[in-house]
């Protein structure tokens, strides 16, 4: 029996909610999934969660935290109903369901894709209404700046709609709260999933203002930070930097024993041996903070896959292929 599982991120979208969930149901239905779970992460004030539910989803708490804490709530949830496939898609109406659902579908279930991404700019006119030019451009850094990190060839990172093998979801971890387009891209990619992008149109929202993409800008602003702790790039660079200021002192102390004629009578180099103590202080300081980093960093990691109960994390052989998928990936 396949099971699809559906999860619709809503801030504030009582006036498309239950039409969206209504074109992915039909839409799905065609494709013969027997059993389609619709699971709604809401995060509205309006009447959003009455009518998501009237219309037959289940509806989940966002928990307030911005669209990556929502979102990554919902696909976790998701793996409680055992799906074949799940699909991420925005709850505004933006998305052309009926037409592009069928695309995503085939290329987990007969592309060999793990994660499929919708692009707006993989050819030309997908886009049905005058987007700002400070967000086509926003986008383009956001894009570059994710292909320099996953070495991918993607065109956009924003589409409305995705789909995954339920494993994606499963070893899913997320740093930021507001950053879940970009970083669920960079997980997957580290841990060995395909990526693969197909071109998604873009209808003109009709109700309501576009959060995300209505502030590029500032989404920069909040993903640099991200991408750099997800690099690793600052802990090295403490232990690096501590290495050195102990090295450094070293090298000095020997430059004063050099002078000094290896006498340890060296009261009068005072200010000297201070700035040494200084150093190798420091430097402790820094390689110690490195330490702790990682281990929160490792803590973090566990705490979010110890978030998943025994039951629910699958069969061992999709476990085994998840972690060939990480060996070979070394
Ligand atoms: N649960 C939740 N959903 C959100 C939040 N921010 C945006 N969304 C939803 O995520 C989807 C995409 O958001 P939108 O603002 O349209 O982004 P854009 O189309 O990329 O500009 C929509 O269904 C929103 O209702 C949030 O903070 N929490
Ligand atoms: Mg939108």
């Amino acid at each position: 029996m396949p099971t699809a599982v559906v999860v619709i991120p809503t801030k504030n979208e009582q006036a498309s909610i239950a039409a969206v969930i209504e074109e992915v149901r039909s839409s799905l239905r065609v494709l013969h999934y027997d059993r389609i779970e619709i699971l709604v992460v809401d995060d509205s004030r309006d009447a959003t969660r009455e009518r998501a539910e009237a219309a037959g989803a289940s509806v989940l708490i966002g928990g307030g935290e911005g669209l990556g804490s929502a979102m990554y709530r919902g696909l976790k949830a998701a793996l409680a109903f055992e799906p074949d496939i799940i699909l991420s898609i925005d709850g505004d109406g933006q998305t052309a369901v009926r037409e592009e659902i069928g695309r995503f579908v085939a290329a987990v279930t007969q592309g060999g894709a793990d994660l499929v991404l919708g692009s707006r700019f993989k050819e030309s006119g997908l886009v049905g209404y005058r987007y700002r030019f400070i967000n086509r451009v926003g986008t383009r850094i956001l894009t570059y700046m994710l292909n320099r990190k996953t070495g991918l060839d993607l065109t956009d990172s924003h589409g409305g709609i995705r789909a995954m093998v339920p494993v994606v979801a499963r070893e899913l971890e997320m740093i930021g709260t507001h950053t879940y387009v970009q970083e669920t891209i960079i997980d997957a990619v580290e841990k060995g999933f395909k990526v693969v992008e197909l071109p998604s149109a873009w209808r003109m929202r009709q109700h309501g203002n576009s959060r995300v993409v209505g502030s590029i800008p500032r989404y920069i602003f909040y993903t640099l930070p991200v991408l750099l702790l997800r690099s690793g790039h600052h802990m090295q660079t403490l232990y690096m930097l501590g290495l050195s200021l102990i090295g450094f002192a070293f090298l000095y102390f020997f430059f004063i024993l050099y002078q000094e004629d290896f006498s340890l009578r060296l009261a009068h180099r005072t200010p000297g041996l201070v700035l040494i103590a200084l150093l190798v202080l420091a430097g402790m300081q820094f390689f110690f903070f490195g330490v702790l980093l990682q281990l929160v960093t490792q803590i973090k990691r566990a705490v979010d896959r110890g978030r998943v109960s025994p039951p629910l994390l699958g069969s061992s052989a999709e476990r085994k292929a998840t972690k060939e998928r990480h060996a070979s990936n070394l």
